[in-house]
């Protein structure tokens, strides 16, 4: 162990020999907090090269102020069948019992904005924007696996793990604590530069890091998410009900969808962009810079026509790395069903 932390130092300090020193914040800066300027600055570095958009860094402890939060989310049983959001209620709280002797949890983030739009008519058949290219988990894993590799590879025998939806982590959470923005009152995590179309993923190390402290809320006395909401889920400033979301009616809940929510999907089919699409902070959108995320010929081409004679080759074809494959062809093809003709019967969904 004493060997690890040894060789850990060497070869940070090695590294600081190519480098110039950060300005000292204080006057009292000593070694230690030296190398751990360098090595955060590094990491955000590299993360800007790989593509992500931001960075930040947040020491890793529990989360006091979000552990009621979460448990009245629980007990009011507002993740609905999302049954995997009440497991790992400890872990979820605290990246210490994720990863062995966590001390920093990096934040990243990765816009999605696109630049052209699918047609969002009052007729039009809509799929969130986050949805028009490859499944996100795919691309952040990807690029924060070659950032784990270059922290390990230059600082030296660091311990980690790449999260991304993965496991019981939250991820706005700590995004927040790391200075990349703040959560709004649609409970998305909104960026000053870039609004809210954003992935969030994040690394935890068991490597000292220097923290970046939370910013201010900027919501002010807006409510123009809560007012546009149609199905009532954002139940009051900060709190979303996620089982009244059309996000979860049309993705994650695997039964028909409820009778008292007919007509009120404003024709979203997979995901809903409503309460972002209002936000005047997204007028700081701009598109994003990820191939992957681009819109296929094929999807930017599907008609009313299409979606609601989908076939399982198209589906499987058209989404064999999207999001989308996660409500499995009969998922789709319940949710056309209930916004062409709300009043019409739709069948349970397994699996
Ligand atoms: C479960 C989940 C959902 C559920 C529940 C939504 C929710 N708000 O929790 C459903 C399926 C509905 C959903 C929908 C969407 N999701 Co989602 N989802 C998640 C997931 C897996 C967990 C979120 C979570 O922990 N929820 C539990 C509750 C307790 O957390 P919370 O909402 O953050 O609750 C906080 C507030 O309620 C607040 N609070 C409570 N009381 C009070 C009181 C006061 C005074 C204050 C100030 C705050 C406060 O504190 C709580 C704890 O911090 C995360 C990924 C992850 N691992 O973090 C993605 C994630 C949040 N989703 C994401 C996205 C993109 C979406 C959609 C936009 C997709 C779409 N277009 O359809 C929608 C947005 C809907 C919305 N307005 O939230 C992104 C958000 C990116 C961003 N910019 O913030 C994430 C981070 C995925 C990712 N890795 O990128 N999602
Ligand atoms: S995603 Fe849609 S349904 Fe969910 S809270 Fe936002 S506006 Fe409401
Ligand atoms: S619409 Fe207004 S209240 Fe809602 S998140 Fe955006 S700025 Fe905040």
């Amino acid at each position: 162990m004493l060997f690890l932390c040894l060789k850990r130092f060497a070869n940070q300090t090695r590294y600081l020999c190519f480098l110039q020193a950060p300005k000292p914040t204080t006057n009292a800066m000593t070694t230690a907090d030296f190398v751990r300027q360098n090595n955060s600055q590094l990491i955000k570095n590299k993360a800007i090269e790989l593509g992500f958009d931001f960075c930040g860094i947040s020491k890793a402890d529990f989360l006091e102020v979000e552990a009621p939060r979460l448990e009245n989310w629980l007990n009011g049983q507002q993740h609905g069948q999302m049954h995997y959001m009440a497991n790992h209620f400890d872990k979820r709280l605290d990246p210490r019992l994720l990863v062995e002797n966590a001390k920093s949890v990096v934040s990243v983030l990765l816009n999605y904005y696109p630049e052209k739009r699918l047609p969002e008519g009052p007729d039009d058949y809509k799929i969130s924007k986050y949805a028009y290219g490859t499944d996100y988990h795919f691309v952040l894993k990807d690029k924060l696996q070659d950032l784990l590799w270059y922290v390990q590879e230059t600082i030296g025998e660091v311990g980690g793990r790449i999260f991304v939806d993965s496991a019981p982590v939250m991820d706005k959470v700590w995004a927040a604590k790391s200075g990349l923005g703040w959560v709004g009152k649609h409970s998305n995590l909104l960026n000053r530069e870039m609004g809210s179309f954003f992935f969030i993923g994040e690394l935890i190390l068991d490597l000292d890091l220097w923290p970046d402290g939370p910013i201010k809320d900027y919501c002010g006395t807006c409510t123009r998410c809560i007012d546009a909401c149609p199905t009532d889920a954002i139940t009051s400033p900060y709190v979303v009900d996620g089982s009244r979301c059309i996000s979860y009616f049309t993705i994650e809940l695997k039964e028909a969808i409820p009778a008292e929510v007919k007509g009120q999907f404003e024709n979203w089919i997979f995901g809903c962009d409503i309460c972002q699409d209002v936000c005047p902070w997204n007028r700081f959108s701009r598109p994003h810079r990820t191939p992957e995320f681009n819109l296929s010929t094929d999807l930017e081409q599907f008609s009313n026509t299409d979606w609601e004679e989908i076939t399982q080759e198209v589906f499987a074809e058209l989404f064999r790395r999207s999001a989308i494959k996660r409500t499995k062809l009969e998922g789709i093809k319940r949710n056309v069903a209930f916004v062409k003709s709300p009043t019409e019967v739709v069948q349970n969904i397994t699996g």
